[in-house]
């Protein structure tokens, strides 16, 4: 692979924890939809990050929000005012007309927030017993890494050995309305959900499912919360995946993309109404919220919208799986996905066709062990997704 690959690579299989197997690449220089590795070697970047470099690698707007605002000031944490929070706050409140926005830094973080404050909702508002409150979640989901959330996976693997886990959580069948309405009971305060499922392998719910689970809470008065940190911000052709049912929920979770590729930035969104259960002191983060990061989210969503980023994930969406579908490999047994999140179900081990898409210069990774998974930057232009399909069918037909 080369001398400075493997150097690399040994330091970080001798002094890293491995919690992950990367690919065995070393990236060195990213711009747009390209990344550059340490034997100079050129690749599209078909995973952008998992939906964090919606905008692509170093987009010059974004760089330079960055640093301007580094030249001036970078951290005051909540303890003080600061001259750009407030005009994040606003921005968030015009592009998705949620009243009040709460600012963390990871989608985990977002995630947990958004748990404490349906159930705190639940217990100040609703009247549901304290302490007994129950949150829906689905089979599949993924929504970060802590110890409640991973209490609520169903992969065997990201709970194993962490122990003992929080109460409260009932999961039910993914896409199923009645598998949700079976599991309400009067301790009910909120159903959590991604509107795509996308380290579930890019599971697209039934048509009307999203509309069925806000007529059900709603009925029920019950919080929807829809974990869009990696749905949204353009990926699956909208600017918010709940946008292709109108199916906008009580609480809204955004992160990665937020952040332009180039800072942590995530937020939970909802009413005043829900948003007042929490009190000064009730809870915080020393980043959430910081200057720097909120600048350049500032920015993000400027960019989005000046670009017309989440039309043009639907229309190259369309054209990239347009051209996957006509690969006649019998590796490929269905593409499915919406806008720029696609996923290819194969016959045989995803990361096997990843290895070999990287020896051609096509950078991506797989969902679960047979779903390949394509998620570009929202910036792609036609030729270079040309450029990859090309490196694609060579991959297919030698496989
Ligand atoms: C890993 C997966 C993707 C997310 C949704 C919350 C979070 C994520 C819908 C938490 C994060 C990342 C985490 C990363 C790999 C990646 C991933 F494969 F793990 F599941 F994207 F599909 N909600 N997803 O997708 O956000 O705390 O990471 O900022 O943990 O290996 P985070």
């Amino acid at each position: 692979m080369g001398y400075l690959t493997d150097a690399h690579i040994k330091l970080n299989e001798e002094y890293g924890a491995h919690n992950y197997k990367p690919l065995p690449v070393v990236l060195e220089r990213g711009e747009g939809v390209w990344v550059w590795d340490v034997e100079g070697r050129k690749y599209i970047d078909m995973l952008s990050s998992y939906s964090a470099l919606n905008h692509g690698h170093r987009h010059p707007k974004i760089m330079k929000a960055l640093f301007e605002q580094a030249q001036r000031l970078t951290l005051t944490s909540r303890a003080f005012h600061n001259d750009v929070l407030g005009r994040f706050f606003k921005k968030m409140h015009d592009v998705t007309g949620y009243d009040k926005t709460l600012p963390m830094n990871t989608g985990a973080e977002a995630v947990e927030t958004a748990l404490k404050i349906a159930r705190k909702w639940g217990y100040y508002k609703k009247g549901v017993p304290k302490n007994e409150g129950e949150i829906i979640v689905m089979e599949n989901n993924f929504h970060g890494r802590t110890i409640t959330i991973i209490t609520f996976s169903t992969t065997e693997q990201y709970r194993d050995g962490f122990g003992p886990y929080t109460p409260g959580f009932k999961v039910v069948k993914y896409g199923d309305i009645k598998a949700v309405e079976e599991a309400v009971t009067d301790r009910t305060i909120a159903v959590l959900a991604e509107p795509i499922q996308g380290e579930g392998g890019i599971i697209v719910p039934p048509e009307g499912y999203l509309k069925e689970l806000r007529r059900l809470t709603k009925e029920k008065n019950i919080l929807l919360i829809f974990d869009e940190i990696q749905t949204g911000l353009g990926r699956t052709g909208k600017m918010f995946a709940f946008e292709w049912e109108d199916a906008r929920p009580d609480m809204l979770i955004l992160g990665k993309a937020l952040g332009g590729g180039v800072y942590p930035v995530s937020v939970v969104l909802t009413s005043n109404e829900i948003m007042d259960v929490i009190k000064p002191g009730d809870h915080g983060s020393t980043f959430g919220g910081n200057p720097l990061g909120t600048a350049v989210a500032i920015a993000a969503i400027d960019v989005l919208i000046e670009e017309n980023l989440p039309q043009n994930a639907l229309e190259m969406g369309r054209y990239f799986m347009d051209q996957l579908k006509k690969i006649n490999s019998p590796v490929t047994k269905e593409v499915r996905g919406k806008g720029l999140m696609i996923g290819v179900q194969t016959t045989i081990p995803a990361k096997e066709i990843c290895l070999k898409m990287k020896d051609y210069g096509v950078l991506a990774y797989y969902a679960h062990d047979y779903v390949l998974r394509f998620a570009p930057p929202l910036i792609i232009k036609k030729e270079e997704i040309d450029w990859a399909m090309e490196r694609i069918e060579k991959v297919f037909n030698e496989l």
